[in-house]
């Protein structure tokens, strides 16, 4: 069985969100913007989830695009999404830096939802289509597709790490999803690294024989490599130029009672090191390095993956460390932490982002963090500094950054003085090398790149 679309992306989530008059609206995001544009040329299609459980909508059209939801159930939404995508698998890929918890069921509903997905696409693609899936979440979906229609071109890109060898073997069902990855032509990641780790492992859980950067597997040829993701940075710059959103930069400086700004922005995860980095402005403090008259800190932390147990308590953990935070070192009226549990629109992170002196990245481990490379394509007065942890995919990129090891309190903190005593000499000649290599790798440039790869194969 065959469908008309030529072009079909599968993601977890569909490129929408419900708004509240029941409209759908397109989600904000660089996968959407990138992809947007070459679904919309080849008048192809996407299969994802709503993001609500129970009724699925009928397939419908949006914005020169093809949308068909899949549906999840409650019991789905437990145990796919918050248990093994997200209990499992995600703090498996970052280093174990919470325990995995693994449970049977939930990698049969895995299984069962990742085969839904398969089906639906299997449907809807024509005869030598090519099919490029996405994310953690549907691992097992590239070999499901392959075995249904045998004639598509398939691409899997990555979005988290991957873990090294050792962390991998740890995961049952490991060998179901390394096959299921090698249904696809190309296997995409962030880093080099973690594509020779992946190659590495097909030759040790399945005796295959990778030779630089492929493998043979039933007679087909899977390449594997490194794609680094970006953002879009014409997007970004026109937000930072526009001088109403200018103007909000300087009016969130005034109230933060003109002191120099520390910024955090993240969506409230484990992984991001937001525990860290609390913990030594906190030292700094509280050492007199640095003083709630001179400094302030504004840390937006975006709800996140609420339903998951390891989320709440980290919620719980951090709150209550801002709250330390402001009662030994606050004034009435001056806080040194202004902590945001909210999502904000995207011109306001913008102002943030212009209204920072210092933005402090610091995850324990991140496939790329965007929000780095949104904070530079924000600095088109080249101004601002930028602390950025050795273990995300963009420090590989971003090398004029201040690179920190997040899980050195003392290397955390020498970062951050660095980075606020920097000249404004010495931030323009960083913050305009930096500038450079974001805007010569956009996000449009990635998705062009990925798709000449992919068609390229075979
Ligand atoms: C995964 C990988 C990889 C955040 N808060 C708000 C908001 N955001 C936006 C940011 C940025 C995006 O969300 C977050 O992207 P990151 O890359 O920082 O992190 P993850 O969500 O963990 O993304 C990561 C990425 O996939 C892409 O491949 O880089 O390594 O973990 O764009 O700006 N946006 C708005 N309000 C918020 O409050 N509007």
């Amino acid at each position: 069985m065959s469908g008309e679309y030529e072009f079909i992306v599968v993601a977890n989530r569909l490129p929408v969100d419900a708004a509240e008059d029941g409209e759908w609206r397109r989600s904000p995001g660089g996968l959407v913007t990138a992809v947007h544009p070459i679904v919309r040329q080849h008048k192809g299609a996407w299969v994802g989830w709503t993001g609500a459980p129970g009724e699925v909508p009928e397939p419908f059209g949006f914005d020169g695009m093809f949308l068909r939801p899949v549906g999840l159930s409650d019991d789905e939404v437990d145990r796919y999404y918050e248990g093994q995508s997200n209990a499992t698998i995600w703090p498996l890929f970052h280093d174990a830096v919470e325990q995995p918890v693994h449970q049977r069921e939930w990698r049969e509903a895995y299984h069962t939802v990742n085969r839904r997905f398969a089906d639906a696409t299997a449907e809807f693609a024509a005869p030598d289509a090519t099919v490029w899936v996405h994310d953690y979440q549907l691992m097992l979906v590239p070999a499901m597709l392959r075995e249904r229609r045998p004639d598509l071109r398939i691409g899997y890109f990555l979005h988290i790490p991957f873990p090294p060898v050792e962390l991998f073997m740890q995961l049952p069902g490991r060998a179901d999803l390394l096959r299921g990855l090698l249904g696809a032509d190309l296997v995409g990641f962030q880093r080099p690294l973690a594509a020779q780790n992946f190659l590495q492992l097909t030759r040790l859980l399945l005796g295959l024989d990778p030779k630089e950067d492929r493998v043979e597997v039933d007679g087909r040829t899977v390449t594997a490599g490194a794609f680094p993701i970006s953002i879009d940075v014409a997007e970004i710059e026109a937000e930072a130029a526009d001088t109403e959103v200018q103007a909000q930069a300087r009016r969130l400086r005034q109230e933060l009672g003109d002191r120099r700004v520390l910024l955090g922005v993240d969506r409230l995860d484990y992984t991001k090191g937001i525990e860290q980095r609390l913990a030594a402005y906190g030292e700094l403090l509280a050492e007199g390095s640095l003083s709630n008259d001179d400094v302030v800190l504004v840390q937006v932390a975006t709800p996140s993956r609420l339903r998951v147990t390891q989320y709440q308590q980290l919620r719980e953990r951090v709150e209550r460390e801002v709250g330390r935070i402001n009662g030994e070192f606050g004034e009435v009226g001056k806080a040194p932490v202004h902590y945001l549990f909210q999502s904000r629109s995207r011109a306001e992170l913008v102002a943030m982002y212009l209204a920072a002196d210092v933005m402090v990245v610091s995850p324990l481990r991140d496939g790329m963090n965007l929000v780095a490379k949104e904070y530079v394509a924000a600095r088109i007065d080249e101004r601002g500094t930028l602390v950025l942890s050795e273990f995300t995919g963009a420090a590989a990129e971003l090398g004029e950054a201040f690179l920190v090891n997040p899980h050195d309190v003392e290397d955390a903190k020498r970062g951050i003085c660095a980075a606020l005593d920097a000249s404004p000499d010495q931030q323009a000649t960083r913050m305009r090398a930096m500038r450079a290599t974001v805007r010569a790798h956009t996000v449009d440039r990635w998705a062009r790149e990925f798709l000449d790869a992919l068609s390229a194969t075979g």
